[in-house]
This record gives structure tokens, sequence and C-alpha cells, in this order.
């Protein structure tokens, strides 16, 4: 049993909600650490072939919860930070390093610390009232939970650089445009669009989509030759799967394919 999370798992995929929604689930130390657990867990459990990433009430997460510091002389506040960071790092790399895809089903606001954690997801949904924010220069912070190494991958540096210097808050739909987000749903919608993509992974050749993301994970620091080598070396390995055999079959037999995630 968890205090600030709440977790669901059905038709295989499993549903990690954040869970204080009286400060918009801002994370404190109990909850980094309780994510962590989870995430770690679910990366061992093979039944688990999709990972969905929430908040409950109004909010995906407003961030690191600032009451903690709030009271504290400025000393300690830099203390603090370090001490927080090596937690948020060990949950960036978890959700990171999931074999299987994971989605963030993002609504209200996402912002600092919630925001990089949405990022280091594999496919994020957003709802028409989202408010996305890199908030950290407005408290005179650098964006940290992997922030400038998401936001470069995925904007491109400038547009990266914009959102963390300026701090502002982007709709579901503008980060759609800049493809901050893979899709964004009007709100009554969301639940339903990510169950829809979260059926449709666990449904797939689970496998190999963690080797598919090594591969692009691996490829984004790596010249061609590297890049095919390595596709080479993952290649290797999902073509002994079931589920590319199964993959064949069901082509050549002008059939759905059914794949067991093996
Ligand atoms: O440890 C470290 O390494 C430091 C790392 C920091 C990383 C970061 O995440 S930096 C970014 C931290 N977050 C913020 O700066 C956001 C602070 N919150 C806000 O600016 C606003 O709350 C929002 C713009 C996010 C939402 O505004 P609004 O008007 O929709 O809601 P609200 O009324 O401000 O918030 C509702 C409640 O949640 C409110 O409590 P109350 O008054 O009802 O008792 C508010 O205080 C609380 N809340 C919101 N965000 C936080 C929070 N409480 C603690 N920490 C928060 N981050």
């Amino acid at each position: 049993d968890f205090q600030h999370v709440l977790v669901n798992f059905e038709a295989n995929v499993l549903t990690i909600t954040m869970n204080r929604p009286a400060v918009l689930n801002a994370f404190n130390a109990l909850m980094i650490q309780e994510m962590t657990e989870i995430v770690e867990a679910a990366a061992q459990d093979e039944s688990i072939r999709c990972i969905v990433l929430t908040g409950a009430g109004r909010a995906f997460g407003a961030g690191q919860d600032l009451s903690a510091f709030a009271d504290k002389p400025a000393t300690n506040h830099a203390q603090a930070t370090q001490e927080h960071l090596g937690a948020y790092h060990r949950l960036v790399n978890s959700i990171l390093q999931l074999p299987q895809p994971s989605i963030a089903a993002i609504h209200g606001v996402a912002t600092g610390v919630s925001l990089n954690i949405a990022l280091a997801c594999d496919l994020r949904v957003a709802a028409e009232d989202a408010r996305l924010s890199e908030a950290f220069a407005r408290i005179g912070l650098v964006p940290d939970g992997g922030g400038a190494y998401f936001l470069t991958r995925l904007l491109g540096a400038g547009k990266a650089l914009e959102l963390a210097l300026l701090a502002d808050e982007i709709s579901g739909k503008e980060a759609e445009r800049i493809g901050l987000v893979t899709s964004c749903v009007p709100l009554a919608g969301l639940e339903e669009a990510v169950r829809m993509l979260a059926t449709r992974l666990a449904h797939g050749p689970t496998q190999t989509y963690g080797l598919i993301k090594k591969l692009f994970q691996q490829a984004q620091d790596k010249d061609l030759a590297a890049v095919l080598q390595l596709e080479s070396k993952y290649q290797s390995m999902a073509i002994e799967t079931a589920d590319h055999r199964e993959g064949v079959q069901a082509f050549m037999q002008k059939r759905p394919p059914k794949y067991s995630g093996k």
C-alpha cells in the first residue's frame, strides 16, 4: 500500500496515479520514493506490457512541493535540493529504462519536475486544458529531472532554451503543435484516448518495443556507423522473438497478429 500513489493493473496495463491532489500532486520525498519503487518493480514484471502515468484531481503535477523549502534559510535550500536530486534522478532513469512502453496522460498543470517526469515517458497525451511549463526559472532554478536532455532532443536546442528561459505555460494544443506531446484531446476524452493507446501497445510485441527503445535511446549520441551496428545487434535479437514469427505468419495467413509480448 502506498500513501501518495494509486496503482491499477488491468488488461496488462499498469496505471500509476500521483495522488496528492490538494497540492496538485506536487512531489514530496515519499511520493518520489513510492513511484520509484513501483516503476522499478514494473520493469521486472512481464505481465505488465504498458505503463500509464497520470495525476489525481485537476492536475498532472505542480513540480516539487515547495512548502518544504519555504521556511528554511537560503543555505538549506541548496542542501535540500542536492538531496532531492539524487532521488529524482533515480526515478527519471527508472522510467526511461522501462522495457515496456510508457505513456504520460497530462491534464491541467504539468510544471517543473512533473513535466520532466512526463518527458521521460515514451509518449504523451495531453488534454486541451493542459498547462505545461518549465517553471523552474520563475523561482530561480535551472530545469532538473532531465529537462535539458529531454527538451533539447524533443524540440531542438532553440525551442528548448526558449521554454526554459521564459518558463511560460503552453497549452496542450501548442504542446502538440511543437511536438512536445503526441496528441491533444478534449479533457472528457483523455482517459479513453489513453486507454485505447495503452491497450494497443499492451497488445504489441513487447520485447521488440523494449529493443526499439534501447536502439533509439542509444542512437541519440552516436554516428551512423555506430547506429548501424546497434541496429544489427537489436535486429538479431528481435528476429529471434516469438512475436516476430507470429507477425510474419499472421501476414502470410492474412489475419491480425496475436502477440504474446515474448
Ligand atoms: O528539490 C529540488 O530539487 C527542487 C526542485 C524543484 C523542481 C521544480 O519542480 S521547480 C517548480 C516547482 N513548482 C512550481 O513552481 C509551481 C508552483 N505552483 C504554482 O505556480 C501554481 O500552483 C500553479 C500555476 C501550478 C497552479 O495554479 P492554480 O491557480 O491552478 O492552483 P493553486 O491555487 O496555486 O494551487 C492549488 C493548491 O496547490 C494551493 O494550495 P492551497 O492554497 O489550496 O492550500 C497551492 O499552494 C498548492 N500547490 C501548487 N503547487 C505547489 C503547491 N504546494 C506546494 N508545492 C507546489 N509546487
